[in-house]
């Protein structure tokens, strides 16, 4: 199974209910009791609703709207936002028993507002799924998921139960289907049936938002199922889920190639990479890239124009500190290229040096600690073509790849639009590798891609959220605006987590980037989006 190795496992557990933070009360006013005992009354029926034998509602139950910063829910990740009074309708898709005796099915969850805008939202996964996330389609909304906007939101287990990170699933065909790909399409059209049904009318506009495992489910829908959504916003995708564990592991390989032994022979990634070396390390980057957008402030905006040579960093005759071996340079300058083949092909793209690499939690150098799977690799040697053979023949994998179709007519011709958005410092895919396939699309469909579709670098943030990063941004409302008004994004203006959420600045389509034009530094408007000077690689 290729998703989920090391220790970047447990980290990943988090993505699904990314960017769950406080967020302002939705504008609504509250419904009258009455409307409310209607609105209650209708959702209980929905427990007899019929939607074909191959569909059994389990529950629905009328929810009354919620403060902002309740106890979090089963499944779910911090905070609660406030939410709007819904009724929540569960089901089961396809039960039955399946491979080795377990029961399989389709599990979702739909939120139905009493207040419904007119529009529909499918949220995305994470890890391997396995359970059903509260339907509140929280990415990239800012703290105010589109619930709390008056969408219709349904998320589902993707086809089975289990952990996150349990691929016992594969062995039933359906489920491993159902998760690989087909499971997008099953619980959209679930989704968009049970909400027609509900309130009476056909659906406005239809939405996608994901990061991760949901971010891959959003390329999916854009890929393979393009008649589904007006809109989908894809954060950090795990696209190649298998180069991109081959290339931490291949990291992780030349970090142990010139670390020092301990005491039983093994290396010591600990000893090679002290708090020290992290220090230096991140030093050199700064010096080399934190002005290349106009403000030294610890951040590296031009993600572009960074061309970070670790090589400057080796010590010099008589020098000690604030310096690291030659060896170690060598071995961060191959590890951040990205492994090749033996023909001297590509097998992943570059990871771009930036400030969150050096962190000890969720940075991208190892640490030498034990993952969720077991203990750090101590291997010094690895057989690259070996592996890629045998990652490129992985039944799974040639599924749930989501790197290789940019065939996108259908899409752009009905009028879709997609937003993606990936954290420079992800410490599990490479942002170069989403921007690898976004050059490779606008390649094939030209100005039409171009024209509907934005990329957002994120400087600093790591997987999904976190990081010093202003990983808080509201990228669902950019997508509506441009669905419904034609009104296209340029740049988005992010915050930061509190406790500095007043500062602000904008994220730009990449590859241009926030150069700093003077003025408050923690405001937004002191900042424009401006082009690299130079050509653009990568
Ligand atoms: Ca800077």
């Amino acid at each position: 199974m290729q998703i989920g190795l090391g220790r970047w496992g447990c980290r990943a557990l988090l993505l699904g209910g990314a960017i769950l933070l406080l967020g302002n009360a939705a504008a609504d006013s509250p419904p009258s009791t009455v409307v409310t005992q209607r609105a209650a009354a209708q959702c209980v029926a929905m427990a007899n609703a019929a939607f074909g034998k191959d569909v059994a509602i389990t529950s629905a139950t009328h929810l009354g709207a919620s403060a902002a910063g309740a106890a979090p829910g089963p499944g779910d990740f911090g905070p609660s936002p406030a939410l709007p009074a819904y009724c929540k309708v569960e089901g089961i898709i396809n039960q039955r028993i399946g491979a080795e005796g377990k029961e399989y099915g389709i599990r979702f969850a739909i939120a139905l507002p009493d207040d419904w805008n007119g529009r529909f939202l499918l949220q995305g996964g994470g890890g391997l799924n396995g359970f059903v996330i509260p339907p509140t389609g929280p990415v990239a909304s800012d703290g105010r998921p589109a619930l709390a906007r008056g969408f219709a939101v349904i998320s589902s287990d993707s086809g089975h139960q289990g952990a996150v990170f349990d691929a016992s699933f594969m062995a039933d065909q359906r489920a491993a289907l159902d998760f690989a790909e087909s499971s997008v399409r099953t619980v959209a059209l679930m989704g968009k049936r049970i909400t027609a049904e509900y309130y009476g009318t056909e659906i406005g506009h239809s939405y996608m938002t994901g990061c991760s495992t949901g971010g891959r489910e959003g390329m999916l829908a854009l890929q393979r199922y393009p008649e589904l959504f007006d809109g989908i916003i894809i954060g950090a995708p795990a696209m190649r889920a298998g180069d991109s564990n081959l290339a931490i592991e291949n990291t992780q390989v030349l970090l142990n190639q010139v670390a020092p032994k301990d005491a039983q022979g093994k290396p010591d990634i600990g000893a090679l990479l002290t708090p020290a070396v992290r220090d230096t390390i991140l030093e050199g980057l700064l010096a080399q890239c934190d002005g290349l957008d106009g403000l030294k402030d610890g951040m590296i905006e031009n993600v572009a124009q960074c061309r970070f040579d670790p090589k400057t960093l080796v010590c010099k005759p008589g020098q000690s500190k604030s310096c690291i071996g030659a060896p170690l340079a060598a071995a961060l300058e191959k590890a951040f290229a990205g492994p090749f083949d033996k023909a001297g092909y590509p097998i992943y793209a570059p990871n771009p040096f930036d400030t969150g690499i050096v962190d000890m939690r969720s940075g991208y150098l190892p640490t030498g600690a034990p993952g969720p799977l077991g203990p750090a690799s101590v291997a010094t040697s690895i057989d690259l073509d070996a592996r890629i053979h045998q990652i490129r023949n992985d039944a799974v994998g040639r599924l749930t790849d989501t790197n290789y179709w940019t065939n996108l007519n259908t899409y752009l011709d009905r009028g879709g639009k997609v937003l993606f958005f990936h954290g420079v410092s992800d410490f599990w895919f490479s942002p170069l590798a989403t921007w690898d396939w976004y050059e490779r699309a606008a390649a094939t469909n030209g100005t039409a891609f171009t024209d509907a579709s934005r990329f957002y670098m994120v400087p600093g943030m790591f997987h999904c959220q976190g990081g010093n990063a202003f990983d808080q941004f509201d990228m669902l409302s950019s997508l509506v605006d441009w669905v419904e008004r034609d009104k296209a994004p340029q740049a988005v203006i992010a915050h930061r987590s509190a406790p500095s959420a007043e500062k602000s600045r904008p994220l730009c389509p990449y590859p241009s980037y926030a150069a700093y034009e003077g003025g408050d530094r923690d405001k937004a408007s002191s900042f424009s989006c401006r082009k690299p000077s130079a050509a653009v690689g990568g």
